[in-house]
């Protein structure tokens, strides 16, 4: 990868801060933010400097708002890609296989695919402003797999059902309540609670850290099969009209009309 345009990274002693940045579009992932997200993580675990990554977003209201809808209604997809293929699902296995501790800093709006990202993360620190949501079922997607049985793990299934089913937004308070986040602090101090949370990591054993993550994530990896088959189903259902409508409804800033298509999933 030739240049970052979508995603910053820097290294700060052991801790490398990769930052998706494209505030102009609430840190909205396309296809080139996503390889640029794989290319920062790899970097990040190949690295002998770094035994800490953050994942956050740029500017103070969003961390990421998920696919990008605006280059979806535009283009029916989400632009191009260095394989041809959109790699959130290989970005989801490698936050997840990265051998060292990633945490996500929740700067604003972690909504739709940008919340199953900060879920995915082994620690999430949060500012007071920060939102919470999955919106799939108001704009024709689902981020099911992780996004559905992990999160059950993280807040039980009644919570996780009410976060997909209802599309709501909640604060950081509550989230913290309910085991989203580990810890939530004023804005401006994000950086700084990053950074010791950080340098006590640091203090650690890297391999005992690297072992403790690999067994977490062995009890939750039959998640991965649920995963492929979600994605395998997006793909057909985002070729749909149900879908376009969603996408649509986004782009003209009006509700969804999803009325007509009740007869499908009633018969
Ligand atoms: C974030 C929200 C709640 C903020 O609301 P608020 O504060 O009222 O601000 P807005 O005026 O709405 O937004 C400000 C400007 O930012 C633009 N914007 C916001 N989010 C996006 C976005 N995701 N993409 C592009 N632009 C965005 C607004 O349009 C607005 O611009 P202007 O000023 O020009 O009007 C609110 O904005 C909101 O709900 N955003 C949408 C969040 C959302 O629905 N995200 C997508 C959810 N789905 C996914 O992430 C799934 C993607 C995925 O994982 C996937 C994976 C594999 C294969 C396919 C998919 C797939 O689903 O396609």
């Amino acid at each position: 990868m030739e240049e970052l345009t979508d995603v910053q990274y820097e290294v700060e002693a052991g801790l490398a801060w990769i930052t998706i940045d494209r505030p102009e579009r609430m840190n909205a992932f396309r296809a080139r933010t996503v390889d640029e997200l794989i290319h920062c993580l790899k970097q990040a675990w190949s690295s002998p400097e770094v035994g800490v990554v953050c994942l956050t977003g740029a500017g103070d209201r969003a961390f990421c708002t998920g696919g990008d809808q605006k280059q979806r209604a535009e283009t029916g997809d989400y632009g191009p890609s260095e394989s041809g293929l959109f790699e959130v699902e290989y970005l989801h296995r490698l936050i997840r296989e990265l051998p060292k501790p990633v945490i996500a800093a929740v700067n604003g709006y972690a909504i739709g695919g940008g919340h199953v990202l900060h879920l995915l993360c082994d620690l999430t620190i949060a500012s007071e402003n920060a939102r919470f949501g999955q919106t799939g079922p108001r704009v024709g997607s689902f981020d099911a797999g992780f996004g559905t049985a992990y999160m059950a793990r993280v807040v039980g299934e009644k919570r996780a059902r009410e976060i997909w089913l209802l599309c709501r937004q909640y604060d950081a308070e509550t989230a913290e309540s309910w085991g989203l986040v580990n810890r939530v602090v004023p804005a401006p101090e994000l950086r700084a609670e990053v950074r010791r949370w950080a340098d006590e990591i640091l203090a650690l054993s890297p391999t005992a850290l690297r072992f403790l993550k690999q067994s977490f994530n062995a009890d939750s990896e039959q998640i991965a099969g649920i995963g492929q088959l979600a994605f395998s189903g997006l793909g057909l259902f985002l070729d749909s009209d149900e879908a376009r409508e969603g996408m649509e409804a986004f782009a003209e800033k009006r509700p969804p009309d999803f009325a007509p298509y009740r007869a499908r999933v009633s018969a």
